[in-house]
């Protein structure tokens, strides 16, 4: 067994010292990326275990608990080297009706890490706040982030408020999160999505050349 396997099956465990020692050994031996792949592919246990009545929602918490603290070790490995930078402004949150923050606080480190000014609007934001803080901060770019199924409509709806603001063409929106899809994105009316930060990182360089 691979120490990615060991880390999928004890975040799927939920045993917490477990994670937490094996993160950091794979820390010191290769990437941060791939462990925290391997704890994304254990919370898939976990959402699996808990749709299947074996996990209640305790579960769910303590396992987001787990995930912050993981997040908090492979953060500054995560965030090295995060590009030429830019000064450039994002409005980043999670949408309407999604409390899930785990994914979007990991945006949020390798923006930052790009010098991004980052204007985190937090969770379950509303179109109309997402339309005013863009206004408010003359952003350019809007990150989504959302772990529901219910998260699309939240976008779907966002896109839709900008467009009704007259400010669609001034700004560049990238979505991202579990149920994205490219399919999704055509939904929603987005310009770009990735399941991958880094990848949403590197658009964002580009929109702000
Ligand atoms: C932890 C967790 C919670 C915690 C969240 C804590 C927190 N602070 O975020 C708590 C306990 C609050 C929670 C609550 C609920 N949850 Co929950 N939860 C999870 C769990 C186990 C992990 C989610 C997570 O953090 N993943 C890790 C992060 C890193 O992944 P991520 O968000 O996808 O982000 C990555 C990428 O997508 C990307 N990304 C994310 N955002 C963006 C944005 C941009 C711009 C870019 C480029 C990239 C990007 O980058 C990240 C890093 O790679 C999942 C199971 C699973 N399979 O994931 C269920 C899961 C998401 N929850 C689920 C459910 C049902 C609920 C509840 C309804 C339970 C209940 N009955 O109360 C509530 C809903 C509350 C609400 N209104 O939001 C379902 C969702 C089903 C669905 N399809 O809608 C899941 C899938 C479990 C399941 N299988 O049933 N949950």
């Amino acid at each position: 067994m691979t120490i990615y396997d060991k880390i999928k099956t004890a975040m799927g465990e939920l045993d917490e010292d477990e994670v937490i020692k094996l993160v950091n050994e794979a820390l010191e031996s290769s990437g941060a990326s791939d462990a925290l792949t391997a704890c994304q592919e254990g919370l898939n246990i976990v959402g699996d275990r808990f749709t299947e009545g074996e996990y209640f929602v305790s579960d769910l918490i303590f396992a987001g608990d787990v995930m912050g603290q993981v997040v908090g070790i492979l953060k500054p490995a995560l965030a090295a080297g995060g590009g030429p930078g830019t000064a450039a402004k994002v409005i980043l949150c999670t949408v309407k009706g999604d409390l899930h923050d785990i994914g979007k606080n990991i945006v949020k480190s390798l923006l930052e890490a790009s010098s991004f000014e980052v204007i985190d609007l937090g969770i379950d934001v509303t179109p109309e706040n997402i339309v005013a803080a863009a206004k408010e901060h003359d952003a350019k770019i809007i990150a989504l982030s959302g772990v529901l199924t219910l998260a699309i409509d939240a976008m779907k709806d966002t896109v839709e408020a900008l467009k009704k603001e007259g400010l669609r063409e001034q700004v560049k929106v990238i979505i991202g999160g579990a149920p994205v899809s490219a399919e999704v994105a055509e939904l929603v009316g987005c310009d770009a999505w990735s399941l991958v930060p880094q990848e949403g990182v590197k658009i964002c360089l580009e929109w702000s050349k």
